[in-house]
């Protein structure tokens, strides 16, 4: 073999060895990449804050009903915000009377917003009728109970008829209506028969807690 020839063996196994040693190279790098000199800074320790347990203090407030002197509870029901009204004109005594009662001796006080159902019974030998009044005078001062305010519940009555229709001596008939805030008749309706004393108050009041009724 002539050097030359030797020459160009030693050249291709030169070259040959160079490039197989680069691929390692190029391997370990892509296997084994830069070692991290330091370690990942830590994050921040979690906080765990523990709430403490909240104490809540009830306070409990035993609310007495104090009810003025001489008044009566009236029957009710406290869950459904009703109170029930039993009416009745009497045979005894005047002839335009609710209970026995009139102008205005009757006065019924109830929660604000509370319901009152009506039951009006007639033992009078006329007849009447009981209607609930958004007032606008102190007392009813004319034959049409309408002309001092807005009839805003017709019992035993109509609101076309309420000033001559009634029930008679023996029946009854009821209705119901929530009242808010504000103070109210009851009256007959039948003409002149509020104006010759056959009505009462109602006083609808957020100060009032159970419904009660006071005869003046
Ligand atoms: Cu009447």
């Amino acid at each position: 073999m002539s050097r030359i020839g030797v020459a160009i063996l030693v050249l291709i196994f030169a070259g040959t060895a160079f490039m197989a040693g680069f691929l390692v190279y190029n391997f370990s790098i892509v296997l084994y990449p830069v070692h991290p000199t330091h370690a990942a800074p830590l994050l921040a320790p979690i906080t765990t804050t523990t709430v403490p347990p909240t104490t809540t203090t009830t306070t409990s407030t035993t609310s007495t009903s104090v009810l003025p002197s001489g008044a009566k509870v009236l029957p009710y029901d406290a869950s459904n915000h009703t109170v029930f009204l039993y009416i009745t004109s009497l045979s005894t005594g005047t002839p335009f009377n609710f209970n026995g009662t009139s102008n205005g001796e009757l006065h019924v006080y109830i929660p604000a917003g509370w319901t009152v159902i009506v039951y009006y019974t007639n033992e009078e030998a006329i007849a009447h009728n009981f209607n609930i009044v958004q007032n606008d005078t102190p007392t009813p001062n004319n034959v049409n109970i309408e002309a001092d305010g807005k009839v805003l519940l017709f019992v035993g009555t109509t609101s076309s008829t309420y000033e001559s229709n009634g029930i008679a001596s023996g029946e009854s008939a009821s209705g119901s209506i929530a009242l808010p805030a504000g103070i109210y008749w009851f009256a007959c309706g039948i003409a002149g028969h509020a104006e010759s004393g056959m009505w009462g108050v109602i006083v609808s009041s957020t100060s009032v807690t159970e419904p009660y009724y006071v005869v003046s």
